[in-house]
């Protein structure tokens, strides 16, 4: 499977996604890459280079995703460590177990892969004082050799020919909880001191799955990122808005937010990357049509009565209402790509499917044919009405700055209906759902409203509300 996570090298944008890789790759034989001086842009960098631009005069800002901790087996310093095992420069940049003894026939060459995928070597920790625990942080740095190297490249990209307008605006880190914490906070200083605006967000995750999300605290107070990948937010979500076979109540949801919410000084709240689906997760539309557990067995290989297609109206519904909250409540909403499409897809490896991209069309999709019986097939392509949806609410949160940095109230939390308010000293909102399919009455602040997801006027006091619906509300004449 192609996952791109194998890095070749860290300094060039793979010659695949450029305009000329033959001639990529004699311009990059030109180089040492051990030596950023000699580091030269290819036709894939350039053009990598001239995207960024593009965006930028669109205001939108670019973060690049690098996984710090492992390499591909092609990588150049990996290649020169088998050929040349201890006489090589980089003999110290990995997780080695063993070099190979010339004296003896045998290979002896052993060494740690990440999760024991030998396909990915890990780069080498050093200064560990403590044994590791999976799912907390711990402390150590990434050896001189591989850092120094990792530094070079970050600058690279965060300025280019030393101009940090045409670089890009931050790093997502990824598996950021493996990497040690004496490298991240020497990290974010060089990051910092380059540009101090640039977002660092990392992959915090699993401290025991499927059950225990790791705590974000130690990685967002100051020194650390700016942000995780707040899936701990996203789960009690899912068990409210998609009331899966475990569901949980306004006012248990209510509690979650608080809970995650309380371990965060303030502004890190605000800062959060508020992640729903990802490339290691099923996608949005398949993470709530499917009633489990959250990311458990969540694909058709190991649950083969998973839905894997198209769900059904209700899903579509409720997803809507989840955006809804996503676009209105604290922290940056985050979609993952293809999900603003319509697409849907189990866990990883399927998430990963090639976007529905509106100009092509698409042969109907197989549905979990690795089951016996009659197979099952999908029309898939662009859903444009999702887009123009997932649209909107981007728009509303843009035109609605309360929706970004006002703070947050609970005014309603009573069993599938929760009414909650964001505002600042010169504006306010209120927004309402209602998670059941049947309507409910609801008592909204006084005054006149007005529904941005409509455009209807609402006068304020007990409303009825029907099953499965929002209201996004703005003060109104
Ligand atoms: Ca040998």
């Amino acid at each position: 499977m192609l996952h791109k996570y194998d890095a070749r090298n860290y300094h060039h944008i793979d010659i695949n996604f450029g305009p000329d890789p033959e001639g990529d790759l004699k311009l990059m034989a030109t180089e040492n890459p051990g030596d950023p001086a000699t580091w030269k842009w290819t036709s894939a960098d350039r053009l990598f280079l001239d995207l960024v631009d593009s965006l930028h005069r669109r205001g939108i800002r670019v973060i690049m995703d690098y996984s710090w901790n492992h390499t591909g087996v092609l990588f150049w310093a990996w290649q020169d460590l088998v050929k040349n095992q201890e006489k090589s420069p980089y003999r110290d940049w990995y997780e080695i177990v063993r070099f190979d003894d010339p004296g003896t026939p045998e290979n002896e060459f052993e060494y740690k892969g990440w999760l024991n995928i030998m396909s990915l070597p890990e780069l080498k920790k050093v200064d560990v004082p403590v044994a590791r625990v999976s799912g907390h942080p711990y402390e150590g740095n990434i050896a001189e050799g591989p850092k120094k190297h990792i530094l070079e490249v970050t600058r690279r990209w965060l300025a280019p020919d030393g101009d940090t307008a045409k670089g890009i605006d931050g790093f997502r880190l990824d598996v950021a909880d493996q990497i040690p914490m004496g490298f991240w906070r020497e990290y974010r200083t060089y990051v910092k001191a380059i540009k101090p605006e640039a977002y660092l967000t990392g992959e915090i995750w699993w401290e025991k799955w499927p059950d225990e999300m790791m705590n974000p605290a130690p990685y967002c107070s100051g020194d650390v990122f700016d942000a995780v990948m707040f899936y701990q937010i996203y789960r009690p979500a899912r068990s409210f808005f998609a009331q899966p076979d475990e569901p949980i109540d306004a006012t248990a949801f209510v509690d979650s937010l608080n809970f995650q919410w309380n371990r965060l000084a303030e502004p890190f709240r605000y800062s959060q990357m508020n992640v729903n689906a990802t490339h290691d997760s099923p996608r949005l539309l398949t993470c709530f049509a499917n009633k489990g557990k959250y990311k458990f067995h969540n694909s058709p290989y190991d649950a083969p009565r998973n839905i894997s297609g198209k769900p059904d109206e209700e899903v579509y519904a409720r997803v809507r209402l989840y955006l809804v909250h996503q676009f209105t409540n604290i922290g940056a909403p985050s979609i993952w790509a293809g999900d603003e499409m319509g697409m849907w897809g189990g866990d990883d490896p399927d998430p990963r499917k090639p976007l529905w991209w509106p100009e092509f069309k698409f042969d109907p999709e197989t549905r979990t044919n690795i089951q016996p019986g009659p197979k099952e097939y999908d029309q898939v392509g662009f859903n444009n009405d999702h887009f123009k949806f997932v649209k909107q609410l981007i728009r509303l949160r843009k035109d609605n700055p309360v929706l970004v940095d006002g703070k947050i109230e609970f005014l309603v939390a009573d069993g599938p209906v929760l009414v909650y308010r964001r505002y600042t000293d010169k504006a306010q909102m209120v927004m309402v759902f209602n998670v059941s399919t049947t309507p409910h009455e609801v008592e909204i602040p006084e005054g006149k409203w007005q529904n941005l997801l409509d455009g209807k006027t609402i006068n304020g006091g007990k409303v009825s509300l029907e099953g499965l619906s929002a209201l996004v509300l703005k003060p109104g004449n």
